[in-house]
């Protein structure tokens, strides 16, 4: 930890929220609905993070989450699908047909609109989020009241005495850097396995969609009614440079079977590596780490999003106890309650990934045809089995 500065209008608040994405607007949110103040500190600037494109599905635990609390009216969005189409080698099969626990998955919610609705709501209920703070900085979390630091909008040091800071800056943010190097462990595993994923301005499928076949993995997931999102697995180290536009839709129309896949402007292009980290325990001393500050998890599954929100509310109702009644039982239990959530999603996301890229004829970690023959396999009994797709159902709702 560096040393607290010193000279500077020192203000107060009970929760310092570092980060105004998706688990921090949440937690502040929540936090505001018992009552109880926050402040958010957000690098980026409130049109920035309003844009800022990514997960789409909001599982059917946070829409209960978010009704519960009465705040259903944040999640703009529209229903999900009761069904997964799989397309493998250019048969359509559906996952979820006559699934009793598959009928309302979710709300497909893309999470700029949600991040949206988010503020909107914060803002009209006076919250105090900044927006455009730079040189964000803890002090004396292992204190009674850490101290956080930073840079406003005009340049003017600030600091903020609270009682408890929630990290939620994302992946490589500065509150989990800040927490030493000794007082915990991350579990790390790198899949081998790179996605490209394209956001274009091009007709959502019928149902969200994922291609198995030998050429690669690839998928089509509605991000509003009209854009998708689209995957394709491909070589580890590419970069956009290697895809252009031409390429892509060559490859999509091919991997998806669709040679009249209705084209569109693409506005986004990354190309990333599928990995996952873990850090045991998501909280030091009065620091605790929310959404992927404290783990991350590949795309495959939806989940990463949808984990964020669990932590929000768990921090949200732990802070709440404690501030009521002294009660820190959840405040103990933050890190072992989100880690118990976090490794199942984390299992779910392996499923899956092992399954689709193993079907499609790159294992995950290698094993060559044995192993490609296994994930066939895995995957036509969880097609054509209501026990084997049950267990994707209960993952897929948030509800297992
Ligand atoms: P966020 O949303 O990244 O928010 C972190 C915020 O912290 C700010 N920040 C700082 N602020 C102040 N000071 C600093 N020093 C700061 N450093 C950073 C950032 O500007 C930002 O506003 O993290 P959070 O809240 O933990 O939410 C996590 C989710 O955003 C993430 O898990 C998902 O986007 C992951 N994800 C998906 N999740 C799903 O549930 N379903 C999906 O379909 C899905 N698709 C995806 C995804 C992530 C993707 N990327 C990033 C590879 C698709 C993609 C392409």
């Amino acid at each position: 930890m560096t040393p607290p500065p010193r000279s500077r209008e020192r203000e107060s608040t009970t929760v310092a929220i570092v980060g105004g994405g998706v688990s921090g607007l949440t937690a502040a949110i929540l936090l505001r609905a018992c009552g109880i103040d926050a402040v958010v500190l957000e690098r980026r600037s409130r049109s920035y993070v309003e844009e800022r494109q990514r997960a789409g599905v909001v599982e059917y635990r946070a829409v209960h989450m978010f009704e519960r609390w009465g705040l259903g009216d944040v999640l703009h969005g529209f229903p999900g699908d009761d069904f997964m189409e799989i397309r493998v080698d250019g048969q359509p099969r559906l996952l979820g047909e006559n699934m009793p626990g598959l009928a309302d998955t979710g709300r497909l919610v893309p999470q700029q609109a949600l991040v949206r609705g988010l503020i909107a709501a914060l803002l009209a209920d006076g919250a105090d989020l900044r927006f455009e703070a730079s040189d964000v900085a803890l002090h004396h979390v292992e204190g009674e009241r850490p101290l956080v630091t930073y840079a406003g909008q005009d340049g003017r040091a600030h600091e903020i005495e609270c009682d408890f800071v929630a990290g939620c800056d994302g992946d490589r943010g500065i509150c989990a850097a800040s927490i030493p190097a000794d007082a915990g462990e991350v579990h790390a595993y790198d899949y081998g396995i790179w996605w490209l994923t394209i956001l274009a301005d091009a007709p959502p499928p019928e149902r969200p969609l994922m291609a198995v076949g030998m050429r690669g993995y690839a998928a089509q997931f509605a991000r509003g009614p009209k854009a998708s999102r689209f995957y394709l697995h491909v070589a580890a180290g590419d970069t956009v440079a290697d895809w252009p536009h031409d390429r892509i839709w060559a490859e999509l129309k091919a991997r998806l079977h669709a040679p009249d896949l209705p084209a569109g402007p693409i506005t986004a292009t990354e190309v990333f590596p599928l990995r996952s980290a873990i850090r045991e325990p998501m909280s030091h001393g009065r620091l605790y780490l929310l959404g992927d500050a404290a783990h991350i998890i590949p795309p495959m599954g939806a989940k990463g999003m949808n984990l964020a929100l669990f932590d929000a509310e768990a921090f949200a109702t732990a802070v709440r106890d404690f501030t009521a009644a002294g009660d820190e039982t959840g405040l103990r239990g933050y890190s072992a309650t989100c880690l118990e959530r976090t490794w199942r999603y984390q299992e779910f996301s392996n499923w899956m990934a092992d399954m689709m890229h193993g079907a499609s004829g790159h294992p995950v970690g290698g094993g060559g045809t044995f192993r490609q023959r296994i994930m066939r396999a895995r995957l036509e009994r969880v097609l054509s089995s209501d026990v084997a797709a049950r267990y994707y159902a209960e993952m897929f709702t948030g509800l297992g």
